[in-house]
């Protein structure tokens, strides 16, 4: 991982974490969320907190991908089932497997959907926008709803540490607004669909509520 950040990057990693037969390998899934981490430690310290669970959740998942059972850590859908063949997965509430790779992963993945959302504001913002809006309004439709009050408060005062559209704009390190609009553009699509292939797949295993 380079120092700077590049929403380039971003594009191709989310890119090379789909299959063939559209599965999605975790290996570059969780590199697409480093990338996002080395961008959101570059706004501040403010951010660390918010940071430090992501870096916490990725680490889980690369313990499972280099451990004995590794192999059955390639793409989500294989986690999906030898956790599940396996009962490695608390179900209903938490017991012995509090950090099964499903139920960390599923995390990430409601904030991949944040991710959709707010991105998706911040391409077709107008010149006098603001990120904290952006971020909030995209949080608000999507990760605040599995977030207790304490949470919700705390990231409410880092979204209002928030750089400026243009300073956004600038740290995305992809050229002037109109080519980051372009690469945005061309991002969104393969974020939401790794988000779609990953709901599917979690819905049909019922695993979208896992505590
Ligand atoms: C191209 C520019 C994009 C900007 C990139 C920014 C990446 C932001 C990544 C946010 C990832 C948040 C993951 C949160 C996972 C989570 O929900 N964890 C909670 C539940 O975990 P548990 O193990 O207890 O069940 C955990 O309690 C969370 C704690 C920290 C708060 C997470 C707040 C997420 C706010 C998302 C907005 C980030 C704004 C960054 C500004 C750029």
């Amino acid at each position: 991982m380079a120092d700077t950040f590049s929403l380039q990057r971003v594009l191709e990693t989310f890119r090379s974490s789909l299959t063939e037969n559209k599965e999605v390998y975790i290996k570059y899934y969780i590199a697409g969320w480093k990338e996002l981490v080395s961008f959101m430690n570059s706004l501040g310290n403010v951010f660390s907190f918010i940071s430090k669970d992501v870096i916490c959740k990725i680490q889980i998942l690369e313990n499972f991908l280099s451990g004995e059972n590794g192999s059955h850590y390639v793409t989500i859908q294989s986690m999906v089932k030898f956790e599940l063949e396996n009962e490695l997965v608390d179900l209903t509430k938490r017991g012995s497997h509090p950090e099964s790779g499903c139920r960390t992963l599923l995390r990430l993945h409601r904030a991949l959907r944040w991710l959709e959302l707010f991105l998706e504001r911040l391409r077709t913002s107008a010149e006098d926008s603001k990120t904290s809006v952006m971020c909030s309004d995209a949080y608000s439709e999507s990760l605040a709803q599995h977030h207790p009050w304490l949470i919700r408060k705390a990231v409410g005062v880092a979204f209002c540490a928030l750089p400026g559209r243009d300073t956004f704009f600038n740290v995305m390190n992809a050229g002037d607004q109109v080519q980051v609009v372009a690469l945005l553009g061309e991002s969104l699509p393969l974020i939401s669909e790794v988000y779609q292939i990953t709901e599917d797949l979690y819905a049909k295993n019922n695993l979208l509520e896992l505590p």
